[in-house]
C-alpha cells in the first residue's frame, strides 16, 4: 500500500467550480385598498411587464392573496421589493411587495 519506493505528486488540476448564486423570489401580496390600475402601473415601472404580464399578476394576486413576480439574486430581489413598495406608500397605499429565497 504504502510502498516507499512510490513517489506520489501533489494534484496538479483542479476542478473550476461555478457556482450559481441562490435566486430569491419577489412576492406581491394583495390588499384591500390599493388600485388594481395602480399595481398594474408599478409592476410595468419596477419589474419590467408589458401590460398583459402585469395585469396577469396583479390579478392572481388579487384572487390567490399572494403572486410571484420573478427571481433575481437577493440584492436585485430585495431592492426591487423596497422600491415597489415604496412607490405604493409614497401614494398612500399599502401596496406591500416581500422576498423569499427560492
Ligand atoms: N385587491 C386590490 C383591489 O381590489 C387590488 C390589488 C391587487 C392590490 C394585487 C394589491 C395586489 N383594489
Amino acid at each position: 500500500m504504502s510502498d516507499p519506493r512510490v513517489k506520489t505528486r501533489p494534484k496538479t488540476s483542479t476542478k473550476p467550480k461555478v457556482q450559481r448564486p441562490p435566486l430569491w423570489k419577489v412576492i406581491l401580496l394583495n390588499d384591500d385598498y390599493t388600485p388594481r390600475e395602480f399595481v398594474v402601473q408599478v409592476l410595468k415601472a419596477v419589474f419590467r411587464m408589458n401590460e398583459s404580464q402585469a395585469y396577469r399578476v396583479m390579478l392572481t394576486a388579487h384572487q390567490k392573496g399572494a403572486c410571484v413576480i420573478a427571481v433575481y439574486t437577493r440584492d436585485v430581489a430585495e431592492t426591487k421589493a423596497k422600491e415597489a413598495t415604496e412607490l405604493g406608500r409614497a401614494n398612500g397605499f399599502p401596496l406591500y411587495f416581500t422576498t423569499e429565497k427560492e
